[in-house]
């Protein structure tokens, strides 16, 4: 099937099953165009909280379904490929969440969006790349353990030096790729531009940049700039917002291999086999999905 049959079933099947599709800003181009919203991972869980529709697509990777699925307990939620996990989240799990409350009992565990609902359920408090710092700094408590990615812990660590906060060893493994030489290359390429990465890259990349923000933030940055052009330290998909938003400015992606291959596996023919048969459901155990909700609903709380 060419691509508009393709994308023209998608619509019809939308309609008939009255369903709503959200894509997460790294998905691919076609995806993120089909889409009734396209954003991080937090809000498009919101979004499918608040929407009527019975019935979402969400075309992100296992963590990102789950969280919406956490958020709106009775809709199918349905992840097109199954198996788009996300390694970084698979770096931490329940257990390792269990001993290191024994081992550190006066310690607080913040737990970013990016993990298994299982280590969500075990957290005090959950974060996203764009709201760490505040949540690191404003929990009531002066020893965090951070996971369970340790670029975006020690980001947090420095903008909030008066804690103690041990981090956990979890990477992106899209995000680790970029050099600190990756970025001088790219400032002698086009010394105009203004260097904006996301705070899983390395520190010694996050240094180096005008501006460190979560996919959103990025886009919302570049966007309210005057500036014109911009090195971009994320993965490719944020591309797709930013040209669509600014079709005046010029952007360069910091490093080719930006591109995560889970989640470019949903495409318009699995989001067309996810409206189809209605697969792939997620499901989320009662007693996880009650301590990653309390763990979710301190975040919100918390602003
Ligand atoms: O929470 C998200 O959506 C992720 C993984 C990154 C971001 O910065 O939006």
């Amino acid at each position: 099937m060419n691509i508009e049959a393709l994308k023209n079933e998608i619509y019809k099947l939308k309609r008939e099953k009255n369903a709503l599709i959200v894509a997460h800003n790294y998905q691919i181009d076609e995806v993120q165009e089909i889409a009734d919203f396209v954003g991080d991972s937090f809000y498009l869980s919101k979004v499918c909280a608040e929407r009527p529709e019975e019935v979402i697509v969400f075309c992100g990777v296992h963590f990102m379904a789950e969280s919406a699925k956490i958020l709106s307990p009775h809709k199918k939620v349905l992840l097109p490929e199954i198996d788009a996990g996300c390694p970084l989240a698979d770096m931490v799990t329940a257990e390792d969440v269990e001993n290191l409350k024994k081992k550190y009992p006066d310690y607080s565990i913040v737990c970013y969006i990016n993990s298994p609902a299982s280590v969500k359920a075990k957290s005090d408090v959950i974060c996203t790349s764009s709201n760490a710092v505040k949540i690191v700094r404003e929990f009531p408590n002066d020893k965090i353990i951070f996971l369970p990615d340790k670029n975006l812990g020690s980001f947090v660590r420095k903008q909030v030096p008066e804690k103690d906060i041990i981090l956990w060893e979890g990477f992106c493994i899209t995000h680790y790729k970029i050099k600190k030489e990756d970025v001088e290359k790219a400032k002698s390429l086009h010394p105009n531009a203004l260097v904006l990465v996301h705070p899983e890259c390395r520190p010694e990349v996050v240094e180096l940049a005008d501006f460190v923000g979560s996919t959103k933030q990025i886009i919302d940055f570049a966007t309210a700039s005057k500036e014109k052009e911009f090195i971009i330290g994320t993965e490719m998909g944020v591309l797709y917002s930013l040209k669509k938003l600014n079709p005046d400015k010029k952007f360069y992606i910091l490093h080719p291999g930006m591109i995560c291959p889970n989640m470019k596996k949903n495409t318009l023919q699995s989001v067309r086999d996810a409206l189809l048969y209605e697969r792939y459901q997620i499901e989320v155990e009662e007693e996880i999905m009650q301590g990653a909700k309390r763990a979710l609903a301190k975040m919100l709380e918390m602003g």
